[in-house]
């Protein structure tokens, strides 16, 4: 009997996946984006065995250059192509640098109950040992599985399936960069067997109430990182400069100096939206002032994500609050 195969659209944004240099071992100084995806397809023709495959080359960044704009024009061109009857599942491949505030960005706003999978790579496409072909190869095979349906968006990389809320990237180079630290992934998926684990633990996608029709324009959100004795007037700083909101990244489950306190204080009482992460690894983090919104478990970087987003769509604090819990 014909099976019949999944059809899945790759989204190509640049990254590593896509990098290019002169020499096999330069693993570190190469152009990222420099290739177009059909180059790293080119390396995997057993590729084609799993789904009918579209590609398109989105844009070729390295995503260090990432922006919220990018990130708007993406996640649009995601929902548009998630919309049609002839996509089953979405791959986007994109840069590690970044990676995990767009996998958060996407399954904030993405509606769709289609697979969605994010993938990349730690060595350039020129490299010896690159791991882009077979992290795109695992990224389609996932996004193939029926089971990934409903999951929110999926990180792929190193044979681990992991929840865009959750991964981070916690290694500078090596190939096993991404992990969810205290969550765990979500399954493994080694040459193309998939197993899934787990499911992600907070709303996403479908379920969120963040829409980005009402969406034009992000607005700033800065992140303040606390270390011993830093200087407090740089958050009046940011707040002159025009941050709409700051998270800060700070100590333990939240706390910060009191010279911090009295300068969060006046940012409060300008309007400017306060949140606090915390600049540990794992845990949860508590408001030591009144008005400043606890992330919950967010990182830093992911709680700006949603700050951003959420002051886009104007929801006011109560909202917010209940986001960081629910999302
Ligand atoms: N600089 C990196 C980026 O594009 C390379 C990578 O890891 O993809 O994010």
């Amino acid at each position: 009997m014909m099976s019949i195969k999944p059809k899945i659209q790759i989204l190509a944004s640049g990254g590593t996946i896509a990098g290019l240099a002169d020499s096999k071992l330069d693993f570190l100084g190469y152009t990222a984006g420099a290739a177009r995806v059909e180059e790293v397809l080119a390396a995997l023709p057993e590729i084609n065995d799993l789904a009918d495959l579209q590609v398109e080359n989105f844009c070729q960044v390295a995503s260090e250059n990432a922006n919220p704009a990018l990130w708007l024009g993406l996640t649009k061109r995601a929902n548009e192509i998630l919309s049609a009857d002839n996509v089953d599942a979405l791959v986007i491949t994109a840069g590690t640098d970044t990676m995990e505030e767009l996998a958060y960005f996407l399954n904030l706003l993405l509606k769709t109950s289609k697979p969605v999978v994010l993938t990349g790579a730690m060595r350039p496409l020129s490299a010896y040992g690159t791991d882009g072909p077979v992290n795109l190869y695992n990224a389609v095979a996932v996004a193939a599985t029926p089971e990934s349906q409903r999951r929110g968006v999926l990180l792929v990389m190193n044979d681990t399936i992991l929840s865009a809320r959750q991964a981070t990237k916690q290694d500078s180079f090596r190939l096993h960069s991404f992990g969810s630290g205290e969550f765990g992934p979500l399954g493994y998926v080694v040459a193309g067997q998939v197993r899934f684990v787990a499911w992600p633990g907070q709303q996403h996608t479908l379920d969120t109430e963040l829409y980005l029709t009402d969406i034009d324009n992000l607005p700033p959100v800065e992140i303040f990182y606390m270390a011993a004795g830093v200087d407090a007037r740089l958050l009046t700083a940011m707040a002159d400069l025009g941050a709409a909101g700051v998270v800060l990244a700070g100590f333990g489950n939240g706390t910060f100096s009191d010279a911090v306190k009295e300068q969060l204080q006046k940012l409060l009482e300008r309007g400017i939206i306060c949140a606090v992460a915390s600049r540990t690894q794992s845990g949860f983090t508590v408001s030591h002032l009144p008005g400043l919104l606890p992330s919950a478990d967010l990182s830093p970087q992911k709680a700006r994500i949603l700050l951003m987003l959420a002051l886009a769509c104007g929801k006011k604090n109560i909202d917010i609050e209940r986001y960081f819990r629910l999302y």
